[in-house]
């Protein structure tokens, strides 16, 4: 069986949300995880083998660590095929590629580099900026309901995340305001909200 070390509320969720989405629960066993959050509670788990303390990091059955949300997903929806991603050699692979791939090379940092209030030129020819960015999304949507087409996938899961945890960090664009609003519609993003108030309520017991 595979591990998945998850804690409630944090990017390990979008973990969790895929693998609903995949109908993989049940192949995965799910560690409930302590990490530090950015408003001073929590703490890093001694139990948690990532190299940082971090979640989400996914197991296999052989020992092996995977770490690095597109990563764990970019795993899962091959090990799991599924309508949520094509597969190597089916039309539409480079684009599901590189949209895992360039949420985590860009639209993160550049996301932070913002938030922190952050600019530098080397920063600006590395990653661009957001309105690059936004740009960027908006050019993917255009005359398309999701990233990949007609259908929702793990691309869009991941790529709304930021911005479904923090609604007002959307871009003020409409075209990505009703594209966040069509994935947050999906069921399993309230399936695993639900889980993960359930999983951070028995968190909360199991220290009291
Ligand atoms: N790039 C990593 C980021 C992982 C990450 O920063 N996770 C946070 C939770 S949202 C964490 O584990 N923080 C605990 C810490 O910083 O010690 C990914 O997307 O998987």
């Amino acid at each position: 069986m595979l591990t998945l070390y998850h804690a409630p509320k944090s990017r390990s969720s979008r973990i969790v949300t895929l693998l609903m989405a995949l109908d993989a629960m049940s192949e995965v066993d799910i560690r409930l995880t302590d990490i530090p959050r950015q408003d001073g509670s929590g703490a890093r788990d001694p139990n948690n083998p990532h190299p940082e303390g971090k979640v989400p990091l996914l197991v296999t059955e052989d020992g092996e660590m995977i770490r690095e949300s597109n990563a764990i997903m970019l795993y899962l929806t091959d090990r799991f095929p599924s309508d949520l991603a094509p597969a190597v050699g089916a039309r539409g692979r480079g684009a599901y590629l590189s949209w895992l791939f360039w949420y985590g090379n860009v639209l993160e940092p550049a996301y932070v580099h913002q938030i922190a209030g952050l600019s530098h030129p080397a920063l600006t020819a590395t990653f661009r900026g957001m309105s690059e960015a936004v740009a960027y999304l908006v050019s993917g949507l255009q005359k398309r309901e999701f990233l990949m087409g007609e259908r929702f996938s793990a691309a869009d899961l991941l790529i709304a995340s930021p911005f479904l945890w923090f609604p007002e960090a959307t871009p003020d664009v409409p075209v990505i305001r009703d594209w966040v609003a069509r994935c947050g519609a999906e069921p399993v993003i309230a399936q695993s909200e639900a889980y993960d108030a359930m999983a951070a309520q028995d968190m909360r017991l199991a220290r009291a």
